[in-house]
């Protein structure tokens, strides 16, 4: 479904006034304004091509209607993101959920749709139909050689669409761990996996990037290879320069100190990026900020303060990505709150008086400096978000927009009720 340029000035003109008095408003309340939007305008967000779907869980999964039954309807449905909110400018491919039939027209639908590759992700995590071996017992960390040979060649055929396509970095997640105690042998399995992603390093074309995400538990239970940050650090840091630790939200132990890891991999240069998500529990991969935006926020502090200190580009230097499931709303309803809580919490972050809460933390004033962190995050930035869309020609308010149009009425209509979108 295509939107037309003078569809979203309709919409915008009728919320224009209103919208006016508000950013006006703060505009007369906070400092760098222009500057904040700014920022906003140039800061996109990949969206993942597993999340155009209904997901599941184990205890089952209630279809969607009307979704992506292939690749290229994935980049529609995405291009219809990036028209209404002009911030999720990217999409992060999964193989071989998502492998490309023909490269090359894939590439000219995304450019004509302004989407560009974000990271390709490997699945060395299910086995495929003939596949040679099973990755039951793990795949870079296994204790057979012919498995591991197997993950590594399945990494450089990721690496080889990717190229295709466009894409400039590789994120390796593996489920690999272990069940029970005395299953493992630790320090083996640790071997095994650093040599693997050695070997899929020094594949790696000279501008590429290679994110090793880590998990904390899911679906191994009592150990995983890759388990926190310690560990996604100690491979990044073996494995050499263009390997950083990816950090999915949802992939810590219970009341976990997300944003001091988050300052301290920024101190070491080995933060790659983000798959942005929320949780109460475990791995929920709920809307972004639907649980504990304030957590969200304390995030894009450290991350603005700790980029600032390195003088790294917000928009470039690292990778923004959305890894989220939706079991019970509307896939692309969530992906645009999601979009948006993101830019939301970076707005918050940008409006802290970074000075001011140097000078407090310096005289211990803990009070002073929560107060100063706390104004910037119960300042209301929607209309400012708003604004930079405005301004890069999207909806002033994309779901009621996306609700407006009927967009899910409409593609139930072009591609059916029972359709089912590869991915989790
Ligand atoms: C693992 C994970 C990983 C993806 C998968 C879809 O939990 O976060 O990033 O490969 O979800
Ligand atoms: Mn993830």
């Amino acid at each position: 479904m295509k939107l037309e340029k003078h569809q979203i000035e309709e919409h915008n003109h009728k919320l224009l006034e209103s919208h006016k008095c508000k950013v006006d408003f703060l505009k007369s309340e906070i400092k760098g304004s222009e500057e904040i939007i700014r920022k906003l305008v140039e800061f996109q967000i990949a969206i993942p091509s597993w999340a155009l779907g209904t997901g599941g869980t184990r205890f089952g999964r209630f279809a969607g209607a009307g979704e992506a039954r292939s690749l290229e309807e994935k980049l529609e449905d995405i291009g219809l993101l990036h028209a209404l909110n002009k911030s999720s400018g990217a999409i992060s491919l999964h193989i071989p959920w998502d492998i490309p039939k023909n490269a090359k027209n894939t590439k000219a639908l995304a450019a004509q749709l302004g989407i560009k590759f974000d990271a390709v992700n490997s699945n060395t995590f299910q086995d495929q139909k003939n596949q040679s071996h099973s990755y039951k017992f793990g795949s870079l960390q296994h204790v057979d050689k012919a498995v591991r040979d197997q993950a590594i060649d399945h990494n450089l055929e990721v690496i080889h669409y990717g190229k295709e396509l466009g894409s400039e970095s590789i994120t390796v997640w593996l489920s690999d761990g272990s069940c029970f105690p005395g299953q493992l042998n630790f320090r083996k399995a640790f071997e095994n996996t650093l040599d693997g992603l050695q070997k899929i390093y020094t594949a790696l074309p000279g501008n590429w990037k290679m994110f090793v995400e880590y998990k904390a538990y899911e679906p191994n239970f009592y150990s995983m290879t890759v388990g926190d940050w310690g560990q996604s650090l100690l491979y990044a840091s073996k494995l050499g320069p263009k390997a950083y630790t990816l950090v999915d939200l949802g992939h810590h132990l219970p009341n976990a100190n997300i944003e001091q890891i988050v300052s301290l991999l920024l101190m070491e240069g080995k933060l790659g990026g983000f798959h942005f998500n929320d949780s109460k529990y475990g791995d929920d991969d709920l809307t972004v900020g639907s649980i504990n935006p304030y957590q969200l926020f304390l995030i894009f502090h450290e991350l603005v303060e700790g980029m600032d200190a390195r003088k790294m580009n917000h928009a470039s230097d690292l990778g923004w990505m959305i890894d989220a499931s939706h079991n019970v709303k509307d896939p692309l309803e969530d992906l645009l709150q999601s979009v948006e809580a993101i830019q939301l919490a970076y707005a918050q972050a940008l409006l802290v008086d970074q000075q001011a809460l140097e000078h407090a933390q310096q005289k211990n004033d803990v009070t002073l400096a929560q107060e100063i962190l706390q104004t910037a995050y119960r300042t209301d930035t929607r209309a400012l978000v708003a604004e930079a869309r405005l301004q890069a020609g999207a909806a002033l308010n994309p779901v009621g927009f996306f609700r407006d149009l009927k967009v899910r009425e409409h593609l139930i209509k072009e591609r059916g009720m029972q359709t089912i979108a590869t991915g989790l």
